[in-house]
C-alpha cells in the first residue's frame, strides 16, 4: 500500500541568473490578516517549512522562496511573502519578476498589469510578452548620506543607507574588481561591513538592522550605467543586479539629483546580467522605481517531505548558518 507523504508543489526560475523558488500548493495556510500579520506568522510558527524548502538537500543557500497566499486587497493577484536561508524578506525584486513568470507559466495571468501583495506593501508588475516582466517597486528613500565607518581590517568605508523594500548600505568601496572571480574576497568584505553596522547598532529608520550590503562600481558593458555586488542576509550573494538594491541605489541617485525622473539607469550584476530600471517621484516621499528584467522557469516539481527523513528539515551551511552571517 503507497504511504502518503507530505509533498509540496514548487516551481523554480531564476532571474537574471538568481533563482526563485514559488510555493503553489502544499505550504501553510497563514489565515486571515494583513500581509504583515502572516509574515510574521510565518516566520514564528513555519520556521521548519521555510529551512526545509530553501536549505539543502532540497534547496540552497541562494534559493529565494515566495509562498503564494490569499491576498487581502482584491486589487492583487495574490499575497507574496518572500524568505532565504536564514528568514524572511521584505520584498524582492527578482522574486517578484520570478513570481510573476510563474504565474504566466501557470496560465494563471495573461499579458498585462498586475499587482502583488507584500508584507512592505503592493507591488505592480506588467507582463510583457516572452520572458520580460517590469515591475513597480514600493515607495523607496535614502536615509542617511555619507555614513562614514571605521571597518577593522578595511580602514574608511563610505556610504549611504537606504529601503528599496529592504534596507541597504550602499558603498562605492570596491577591494577588487566586482566579477565572479572575486566572490570570496566581495563577500569577506560586505560581511564585514555589515558585521560592522551591526556592532555599532547603524540601523534603518526605526531601527531595522540593514542586512543588505551593496557595493558600486562602473558598468562593464558600454551602456550600463553601474555594476554592483550585492550580500543578501545569508551570505548569499545576489546573482542577479537586485530589485530592491537597485530601487535603494535610485532613491540615492534621485536624492543627489543625479539622475531625473523617467531616465534609464542600467544596472548590471556581478555576474553581468543587467536590469534596466527609473523611477517617478512618490505622491508622499521619496521615488516610485520601475525595473525591468528577464526570467525563466526552469523546473517544476513536488518536494516530498517523509517524517522519516533526518535532513527533512534542512542543513545549514556551515558558513551560512544565522549566528555566522551576523
Ligand atoms: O532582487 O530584491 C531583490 C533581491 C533581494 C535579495 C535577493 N534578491
Amino acid at each position: 500500500m503507497p504511504i502518503s507523504v507530505p509533498s509540496v508543489h514548487v516551481i523554480d526560475s531564476h532571474t537574471e541568473g538568481e533563482p526563485t523558488r514559488v510555493i503553489i500548493e502544499g505550504g501553510p495556510d497563514l489565515g486571515q490578516g494583513s500581509m504583515k500579520e502572516k509574515a510574521e506568522r510565518f516566520a514564528r510558527d513555519f520556521d521548519g517549512f521555510r529551512r526545509s524548502m530553501i536549505l539543502e538537500p532540497r534547496g540552497s543557500d541562494i534559493l529565494v522562496g515566495a509562498l503564494l497566499c490569499p491576498p487581502s486587497s482584491p486589487a492583487c493577484v495574490a499575497g507574496v511573502i518572500f524568505f532565504n536561508n536564514v528568514g524572511l524578506l521584505g520584498m524582492c525584486g527578482h522574486g517578484t519578476i520570478g513570481v510573476a513568470m510563474t504565474l504566466a507559466h501557470l496560465d494563471r495571468l495573461k499579458t498585462g498589469r498586475h499587482a502583488i501583495e507584500t508584507p512592505v506593501g503592493a507591488v505592480g508588475f506588467e507582463l510583457l510578452g516572452g520572458s520580460l516582466v517590469s515591475i513597480e517597486n514600493v515607495p523607496s528613500w535614502r536615509y542617511r548620506k555619507d555614513v562614514e565607518l571605521q571597518v577593522e581590517g578595511l580602514g574608511t568605508v563610505v556610504g549611504d543607507i537606504a529601503w528599496g523594500g529592504n534596507w541597504f548600505f550602499l558603498t562605492r568601496y570596491c577591494p577588487c574588481p566586482l566579477t565572479v572571480e572575486h566572490v570570496d574576497r566581495l563577500t569577506a568584505v560586505t560581511l564585514q561591513i555589515r558585521r560592522h553596522l551591526d556592532k555599532h547598532a547603524i540601523t534603518g529608520a526605526r531601527g531595522e538592522r540593514v542586512d543588505h550590503v551593496e557595493l558600486f562600481a562602473a558598468g562593464e558593458a558600454h551602456d550600463a550605467h553601474s555594476r554592483n555586488f550585492v550580500l543578501c542576509p545569508g551570505a548569499a550573494y545576489d546573482r542577479s543586479p537586485c530589485g530592491t538594491g537597485t530601487s535603494a541605489k535610485l532613491a540615492c541617485l534621485a536624492a543627489d539629483g543625479l539622475l531625473a525622473p523617467g531616465k534609464p539607469w542600467v544596472q548590471e550584476s556581478v555576474i553581468g546580467s543587467r536590469f534596466e530600471a527609473s523611477f517617478r517621484v512618490a505622491e508622499d516621499s521619496g521615488i516610485i522605481p520601475s525595473i525591468r528584467g528577464s526570467a525563466h522557469v526552469y523546473s517544476e516539481a513536488r518536494l516530498l517531505c517523509h517524517p522519516d527523513d533526518p535532513f527533512v528539515g534542512g542543513v545549514y551551511h556551515s558558513r551560512m548558518t544565522p549566528e555566522a552571517t551576523r
